[in-house]
């Protein structure tokens, strides 16, 4: 279907008056390509048709959490709609029309005999598998060709190989996140020195939450999006989570993400810093932005999203504290273009890595949320609810709990990759498996990220109303995390005793007496056995 355009009377497809007048030129737009902003829309050129599919071959290579296929289908015909009213030719296919041959080549190729095209355009997608798709497809598609930037992120897809020595055991983020705030001059004095002289303050955020200050109140969009999720149910795709089409909470145009930037740094920012790593039953993410969706979809861009915390800070220093604003420009000018230069580095070996030589299946309850675990409960739960959980929740209860217990990390990566509403491959796969399960060898992470019940009772309120003992480690209710986190550590100590970050816990480990290990193993043992059950 065509939006916006005639429906033909015979056939009830979209007809484009363009259509008739041969358009030479071909560009794909893919559903986390938003950006209106992109230079392709500068001008417009009744020659140029901009395409955008719903098709099974995304909907499908994973099980997709179902705010995910929403949001991105909602996205797409929002900017689509956007694009058409100002002038452009949109060619659109719903999941549902008749024509759609439900992958991207097939369906260009309509599109290309339709419009008489002789040209075709792409920008660089952010997944290596449709990198490689599309790559291949331009090479024989006949056409005269050309990949382009997608303007989006402040480094080229190179930029961190580049930063570090080829054959580096380990790329620290730090070294590259200070190149990057050299580069980009966000919260630096005159003289090239970090503002405050430091430059990372992260010790500094690592307060538990005990109520006050109280989170921010809701600042998402709300919609109603039953009609596409009605569609996406009629298609049959296989969704997981609640699609919360009724009331649904994230962004669908550059507006209403503008938005959102705007309340998280009137509302949010202030303490972000402190509350970094808090959980808690009663807030998803306390002070944390969930801006990664509109971030991750282009809809913003980290250059504005890094200088909008900047400017707060600098108009209000004593409102936006230097830690907070620190904390958050390193989560998006370091980490994240860190994280995707790793993937661009590492791919297509990575996805494979299993360092640890982890094999346990994960348990059923990741599609549920049905644990009697309090921690894993809320985070998963939350997780298929939401489809977001904020950075702790992710890395040290529920990686933690992948990585202690030993589960294949392909399958967590696979778990990881559907759940999120902001999971793209490139973002989502070094995360899971450098740094959540430390599958490839310590590359990106120096020490594994995993935690015992101390650190989540010390970080959360969820120890408070669960069934099992927080103090205990190998007894009948005894928490589960305890007796996982030390046997970790005893099943890897060779490869981790050396290792300065986390010697301590492997020595503790390693001095433990022969009935303490034993009891350890065994207890460890049936938890894996009964992880179904916990
Ligand atoms: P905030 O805490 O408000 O942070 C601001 C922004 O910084 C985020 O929106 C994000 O764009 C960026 N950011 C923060 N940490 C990271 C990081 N480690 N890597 C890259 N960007 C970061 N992030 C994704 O965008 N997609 C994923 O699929 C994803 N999977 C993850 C899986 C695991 C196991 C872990 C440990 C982390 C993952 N992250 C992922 C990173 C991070 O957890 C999320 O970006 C963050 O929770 C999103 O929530 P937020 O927008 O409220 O973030
Ligand atoms: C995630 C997703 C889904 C569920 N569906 C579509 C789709 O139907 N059409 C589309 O163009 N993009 C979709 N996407 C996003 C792509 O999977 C994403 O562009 C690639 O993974 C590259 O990051
Ligand atoms: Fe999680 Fe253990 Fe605390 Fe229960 S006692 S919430 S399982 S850490």
């Amino acid at each position: 279907m065509v939006l916006s355009l005639p429906v033909c009377p015979a056939c009830q497809q979209g007809v484009s008056s363009s259509l008739t007048e041969v358009p030479s030129t071909v560009r794909l737009i893919l559903g986390d390509q938003l950006n209106p902003d992109h230079s392709w829309f500068g001008k417009k050129d009744a020659s140029v048709t901009y395409v955008f599919m719903e098709v099974r071959s995304e909907t499908d290579y994973v099980v997709h959490h179902a705010q995910k296929v929403i949001a991105i289908f909602a996205g797409m015909r929002r900017m689509a709609e956007l694009l058409t009213k100002a002038g452009h030719q949109v060619r659109y296919f719903r999941l549902n029309d008749k024509d759609n041959r439900q992958n991207f080549a097939a369906n260009l190729q309509q599109v290309f005999a339709a419009t008489k095209a002789t040209r075709f355009e792409y920008q660089e997608p952010d997944e290596f598998r449709l990198d490689q798709d599309l790559r291949a497809f331009a090479k024989e598609c006949g056409l005269t060709t050309a990949c382009v930037s997608s303007e989006h992120f402040l480094d080229g897809r190179g930029g961190v190989a580049a930063h570090f020595q080829k054959d580096a055991k380990r790329w620290l983020m730090e070294s590259y996140y200070r190149k990057m705030r050299v580069r980009t001059r966000l919260l630096m004095d005159e003289g090239g020195t970090p503002a405050g002289g430091e430059w990372n303050y992260d010790k500094e955020n690592r307060k538990p939450w005990k109520g006050t200050p109280p989170p921010p109140k809701a600042w998402d969009v709300s919609h109603d999006h039953s009609a596409i999720w009605a569609e996406i149910q009629a298609a049959g795709v296989k969704a997981m989570g609640s699609p919360s089409e009724k009331d649904f909470p994230w962004p669908q145009d550059r507006k209403e993400a503008l938005k959102q930037l705007d309340a998280f740094i009137e509302r949010g920012l202030p303490d972000f810093g402190d509350y970094e790593d808090a959980m808690h039953t009663s807030s998803d993410r306390l002070f944390h932005s969930r801006l990664s969706f509109a971030l991750n979809v282009k809809l913003l861009t980290p250059a504005e999203v890094a200088a909008a915390a900047a400017d707060a800070h600098a108009r209000d220093p004593k409102r936006y504290p230097l830690a907070a604003t620190e904390g958050f420009v390193r989560q998006i000018i370091g980490w994240r273009e860190y994280i995707r230069g790793v993937y661009w580095a590492k791919m297509p070996g990575y996805a494979d890595a299993n360092g640890l030589g982890h094999t346990l299946s994960l348990p059923s309850w990741f599609w549920t949320g049905k644990v009697k675990m309090n921690c894993m409960r809320h985070s998963v739960g939350q997780s298929l609810e939401t489809a977001y959980a904020h950075h702790i929740q992710r890395l040290m209860v529920i990686g933690s709990f992948c990585l202690t217990a030993g589960v294949d990390p392909a399958e967590v990566e696979r778990w990881y990759l559907g759940v999120y509403i902001d999971a793209f491959q490139w973002v989502e796969l070094p995360n899971v498996i450098g740094m959540s399960q430390h599958a490839d060898g310590g590359f990106l992470a120096s020490k594994p990220y995993c935690c015992a019940a101390s650190y989540v009772s010390k970080m959360s309120n969820y120890c408070g109303g669960c069934p099992y003992d927080p103090k205990d480690r190998t007894g009948p209710l005894a928490c589960p995390l305890n007796a996982l986190y030390w046997d970790f550590w005893l099943r890897h100590q060779d490869r981790f005793l050396n290792n300065p970050r986390i010697g301590m816990a492997v020595r503790q480990a390693a001095n433990m007496s022969p009935a303490e290990k034993a009891a350890v193993r065994k207890k460890a043992a049936e938890l894996r056995e009964g992880i179904e059950e916990l």
